[in-house]
Parts: C-alpha cells; sequence; structure tokens
C-alpha cells in the first residue's frame, strides 16, 4: 500500500524517534501510529482542554474519587512516612487532593513527579510549592516507560501513582511489561495507586471520544500537522475525519483518521509516498476500558495483588491501591 524511491540507504529522519515511528506505521497495514505522536505542544494543549469536556467524564469522575476519598487512600497505606512517585505527572492538577491528605496525615512529605515535558513540571512545582506547605517537591524530566530513576526513599514507604488512565492506552503485553518494570524498582509493601476507566454503555464512551465541539477531532487530526511540520509531509487534513469507535471484542476505544478520498501524500524528509484507499484509515489510538477483574488480573501479572479499590457512584472510573 506504499510507494518508496528506491534510495541506497535510509533518509536520516528515519533514525529519529518520529521518523522511525511515521515510517513503521504508514508503511505497515492497516496504517498506524504510536499515541505518543500525539504530545507535541499543541497537542498537550488540546489533551487539556479534552479533560475539560462535558463528555469527556474520566478526568473529573477520578476527581471526585480522590476529592471523596484522598485521606481514605492515604491512611490505606498503613505508614507514617510515605514518599509519593508519580508516573507521567504533567501538570499534576489532580494529585494535590492527594498530596494534601498525606500531609494533613503526616505533616511533611516527599513527591517525586516524573514526565518527559519540562514546563509541565515547572508548572506542577511552582504550584504545588506555593499551594501546598509540607510538600517538598523533586520533579524529574524522564520517560517513565523506560524506568523510574533512582529514587531516593531511603527510610519509609513508596507509594507510586499512576493515575488518568493513562495505563489503557498501552497494549495489554506492554501495560503487563510497564508495571513489571515499577516492580522490579519498588520493594515488597510498596503500594501502587492505579486510576483505571471502566467498560461501559457504548454511547458514553463514543461521546467522550467524539465530543460535540471537535476538540478531540482536532487531537486526532493534530497528528498530521504534526508530521507535516516536522518531516515535511503534505497531509491535507480536510481530506481526512475523526472517526472513534467502541471495540467490545478487545474492550478498547479507537481512534482512526479515515481517508476521505483516495490519495497519496508525500513524506519528503522520509523519502516516502503514501497511499490512501477511500475509507482506509490510520488507526491512532486504543484506550483500553477495565472491568474489575481484568484489573485484578493485569495487576497480578505485573507483580502487584490488589488490597482495595475506590469507584464513583456509576461505576465509571476505578482507583486501585496495589501493594508489591
Ligand atoms: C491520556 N489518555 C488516558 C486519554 C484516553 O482517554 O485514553 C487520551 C485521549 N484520547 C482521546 N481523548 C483522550
Amino acid at each position: 500500500m506504499h510507494m518508496t524511491s528506491s534510495l541506497p540507504r535510509l533518509p536520516e529522519a528515519a533514525s529519529t524517534p518520529i521518523g522511525s515511528e511515521v515510517w513503521r506505521g504508514l508503511t505497515s497495514f492497516p496504517k498506524s501510529l504510536s499515541p505518543w505522536l500525539f504530545y507535541d505542544e499543541e497537542g498537550s494543549r488540546l489533551f487539556e482542554a479534552i479533560t475539560e469536556l462535558p463528555e469527556y467524564y474520566p478526568t473529573r469522575t477520578e476527581r471526585g474519587i480522590f476529592a471523596r476519598y484522598a485521606d481514605e487512600m492515604i491512611a490505606a497505606c498503613g505508614m507514617q512516612d510515605l514518599t509519593l512517585v508519580e508516573l507521567g505527572a504533567g501538570t499534576a492538577t489532580k494529585t494535590g487532593l492527594l498530596l494534601e491528605a498525606a500531609v494533613r496525615r503526616q505533616g511533611s512529605l516527599v513527591y517525586h513527579p516524573i514526565d518527559v515535558s519540562e514546563s509541565a513540571l515547572g508548572e506542577a512545582t511552582r504550584r504545588i510549592e506555593a499551594e501546598i506547605p509540607g510538600v517538598s517537591v523533586c520533579p524529574r524530566v524522564a520517560d517513565y516507560t523506560q524506568g523510574l530513576g533512582s529514587l531516593d526513599a531511603s527510610s519509609g514507604q513508596l507509594l507510586i501513582l499512576y493515575i488518568g488512565s493513562s495505563i489503557g492506552n498501552f497494549e495489554p503485553q506492554e501495560a503487563v511489561r510497564l508495571l513489571r518494570g515499577v516492580r522490579r524498582q519498588i520493594a515488597p509493601g510498596d503500594r501502587l495507586l492505579l486510576g483505571v476507566d471502566m467498560v461501559k454503555d457504548r454511547g458514553t464512551l463514543c461521546r467522550a471520544y467524539d465530543d460535540a465541539a471537535g476538540v478531540t477531532a482536532a487531537f486526532n487530526m493534530n497528528v498530521l500537522t504534526r508530521i507535516n511540520c516536522e518531516l515535511g509531509a503534505s497531509f491535507r487534513t480536510k481530506l481526512f475525519r475523526h472517526r472513534a469507535r467502541w471495540n467490545e471484542q478487545y474492550s478498547r476505544m479507537e481512534m482512526h483518521l479515515e481517508s476521505l478520498l483516495a490519495q497519496t501524500v508525500a513524506i519528503p524528509a522520509l523519502d516516502l509516498e503514501i497511499r490512501f484507499a477511500r475509507g482506509e484509515s490510520i488507526h491512532t489510538e486504543n484506550s483500553y476500558k477495565f472491568t474489575d477483574a481484568s484489573v485484578t488480573a493485569l495487576l497480578e501479572q505485573g507483580g502487584f495483588h490488589v488490597s482495595r479499590s475506590w469507584t464513583d457512584e456509576a461505576g465509571w472510573f476505578g482507583v486501585y491501591m496495589a501493594t508489591a
């Protein structure tokens, strides 16, 4: 489904992270792109906007669970000298509720937010230090999927936060690998607090990924704009449409970009021309949804056992405390 010119060597851009992913994904069949490509500056801004949408229930539902149960969650760890580590913390807007609860219980707290975005961590550090006295923030710019780095929790217990259902954007085997990687770097008895989006009716799920204002469509489409900017490609976003569908068999929401007509798109930096048939799509994201049984199984395969869980009244979102 693609044509390449017959260059003797791969172009340089093919060895950059974006170049190799675009090469892999758009020369495969079916075409796909990894969801990390969403998060350039504009994509991160659009994602923040998604979290405020009326249709996108996960963020506010999880925040509601923390608002109600944060003290219980911290008490459930059982120790008085917890250190908190947050994977993919971003601007850490929901974390404040847990940090406040920990400070109420133990007076002070060390908090290590880990994220690839230096600017998001800077914002989180400034806000938390100004608003929650008693918290020492030790930010780390890193890709947590590559490990936690060295954590200085010489005494006490670690509570690893992995919230926002980010685990749902990994394929099940990758999710297990990620949890095992975390497990290897912490001690028996340390805890993980995992936020997951639960299976619910198709209508609610589809509206959350195809909102009326078109913000999720813009977020999805931004990946093409990013490829245009960074690899000089000629995607015309008007010739694609955003598609969100519930895949019941795999228990996941899928996002796709569907070509409205037969077309060929040039990607000069990769020396590629990609052909699309009418109706052919690029699969850009999976967002897995869980049941109590599937989260429990995932955590067990990752080397944890579930000690407690909390949910909202409708059972739309789950927060699981698991012990290493
Ligand atoms: C970041 N992640 C948990 C979001 C999700 O719901 O899977 C990304 C997202 N994609 C579309 N809307 C939000």
